[in-house]
């Protein structure tokens, strides 16, 4: 796939909810603005969800779902030949895509284009799994036949975040239909454009009616009316620590959804004193930096082993002076605007609070610019494990510089936040880096390298960072249930 130009004025033709192969208007006739990070200006009025449309997109949803239906009938392997055609639409819509990610999100254009790339990988992986799911045949105690079926779990709520918003929408629509459920999606109110651009190509595709919903809206509206609804069979959501409680309570209060969770972190990047200064320096600010601090798994602590400290704080402070910020349009642009005023807010907040704790700010430290929520990148030196800026998400681009002695004490202070989402550790030495991913209690730990997510592997979270896995098998284990048959026969033979 080539490298494709951005599209600086990129037009939005899709402003409505997807439902039922249809683009259509909201039943409240209520619009929302959606908001480009790099000016603060509202680029586009969209129809806003609530409840009256999650009921009709659900009404919709159990019509595609009944049995008899044309997708419940299709065969697996066609569903693998619809998913594909996806990636192949994805693909020939590339730069609409990313350009429309980067005017919506604010992410740099090349950063936009590389979501896109995996997003298609993810979406080709799960398409090759479709007609790979199934159960097994089992010698019971008995004169019985039995055997397991993997079937869909229904009708899946899915409830995405806007840091990574068209790489989240196929994380969880790909395995949710090649498993062969039904899925509605929320994407988040901040990026509405990818998802519904994604929802035009659904249409494209050719899957069934009803099969596939997309309702931009608000979390305590349409989102809460989703995780309440006793017809939808489960939820899938990546976002706030906080509000992954209220959905699993919701989940759980409603009629017992399946729930998957993919939640907040506050990752460590552990430095031994034999590694390449240059290359880690620059390794442990892009796990921190990287999407300007908006992810979930950003290595936000960056452990230093006492002997290259002093030194690691210097090169760190050098090179974030260096990063370019502005215009995401711009192909030099490496940090672009955080994605609205409440996250610029609170990320400001927090550098404040950072400074009166008592930790020193080596770089950064303040807004950039007078239009946009751009923040400078900021390196804190002097952090201790209790302060604020050490223990809560800042989802901004914070780096936190700590410092540590002996492997023992280093697993110990990476474990001892409320989060488990990643971790990487850095160093020649097998025998501490074996101690390390053994003892750190992450759903991810990277040895020399940091961020490495592929469609293969699994990604989710110990603790408070979730529930469940997304990606690779596992990750389909969770759109499926198990049902066992067991068949009474005259004669069973071995
Ligand atoms: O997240 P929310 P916000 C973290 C990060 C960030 C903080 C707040 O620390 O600073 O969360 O961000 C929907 N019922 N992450 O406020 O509110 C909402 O509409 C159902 C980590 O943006 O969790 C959106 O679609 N749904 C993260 C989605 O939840 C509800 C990515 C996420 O929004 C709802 C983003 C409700 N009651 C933020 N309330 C990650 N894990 O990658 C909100 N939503």
């Amino acid at each position: 796939m080539s490298f494709p130009e951005p599209i600086r004025d990129v037009q939005v033709k899709y402003t409505q909810l997807f439902i039922n192969n249809e683009f259509v208007n909201a039943e409240s006739g209520k619009t929302f603005p959606t908001i480009n990070p790099a000016t603060g200006k509202p680029i586009v009025q969209l129809q806003e969800a609530d409840k009256a449309d999650v009921e009709k997109a659900v009404a919709a949803a159990k019509e595609a779902f009944k049995l008899g239906s044309p997708w419940r009938r299709m065969d697996a392997s066609r569903r693998g030949v619809l998913l594909n055609k996806f990636a192949d639409l994805m693909e020939q819509n590339i730069a609409e895509l990313a350009s429309l990610e980067v005017l919506d999100n604010g992410k740099p254009f090349k950063a936009a284009v590389f979501d896109m790339f995996f997003a298609i990988q993810v979406v080709r992986y799960y398409a090759g799994w479709s007609d790979k799911i199934h159960g097994k045949s089992i010698p019971i105690n008995g004169d019985y036949v039995c055997y397991t079926r993997h079937e869909p779990v229904g009708i899946c709520a899915q409830i995405i975040p806007w840091n990574y918003p068209a790489v989240m929408f196929v994380w969880k629509f790909a395995p949710a239909l090649a498993a062969g459920n039904v899925v509605i999606i929320k994407p988040a109110e901040q990026t509405p454009l990818s998802a519904i651009f994604l929802a035009s190509l659904v249409k494209e595709v050719g899957f069934p009616d009803g099969v596939v919903a997309v309702l931009p809206g608000y979390g305590p509206t349409a989102g809460a009316a989703l995780t309440g609804h006793k017809d939808i069979n489960k939820v899938a959501f990546t976002g706030s620590t906080e509000i992954g409680q209220i959905i699993m309570q919701a989940a759980g209060e409603s009629n017992l959804k399946r729930t998957t969770l993919e939640l907040g972190g506050k990752s460590p990047a552990i430095f031994l004193d034999d590694v390449d200064i240059d290359s880690a320096v620059e390794q442990a600010q892009e796990a921190c930096m990287t999407n300007m601090g908006q992810c979930c798994v950003a290595g936000t602590r960056t452990f230093v082993h006492e002997k290259i400290y002093d030194e690691f704080v210097k090169k760190s402070a050098a090179l974030a002076a260096k990063r370019t910020v502005g215009d995401p349009f711009d192909p030099n642009t490496i940090n672009g605007p955080q994605i609205d005023e409440e996250q610029f807010t609170k990320i400001l907040g927090m550098i404040e609070k950072g400074k009166k704790e008592g930790a020193k700010v080596e770089a950064g430290g303040d807004r950039w610019g007078k239009e946009g929520y751009f923040v400078q990148p900021t390196v804190f030196s002097h952090v201790t494990d209790s302060m604020c800026i050490a223990q809560d998400e800042i989802f901004g681009p914070v780096q936190q510089l700590l410092k540590f002695s002996s492997v023992d004490e280093a697993i110990e202070r990476a474990n001892s936040t409320n989060y488990g989402l990643g971790a990487a550790v850095f160093t020649n030495d097998i025998n501490k880096a074996m101690m390390f991913a053994n003892g750190v209690r992450a759903g991810t730990v990277w040895v020399n390298c940091y961020n490495a997510v592929t469609p293969q592997a699994p990604f989710g979270g110990f603790k408070m960072s979730g529930i469940g896995r997304e990606l690779g098998e596992y990750g389909l284990q969770q759109y499926v249930e198990v049902k066992n048959v067991v068949i009474k026969i005259p004669q069973k033979n071995s």
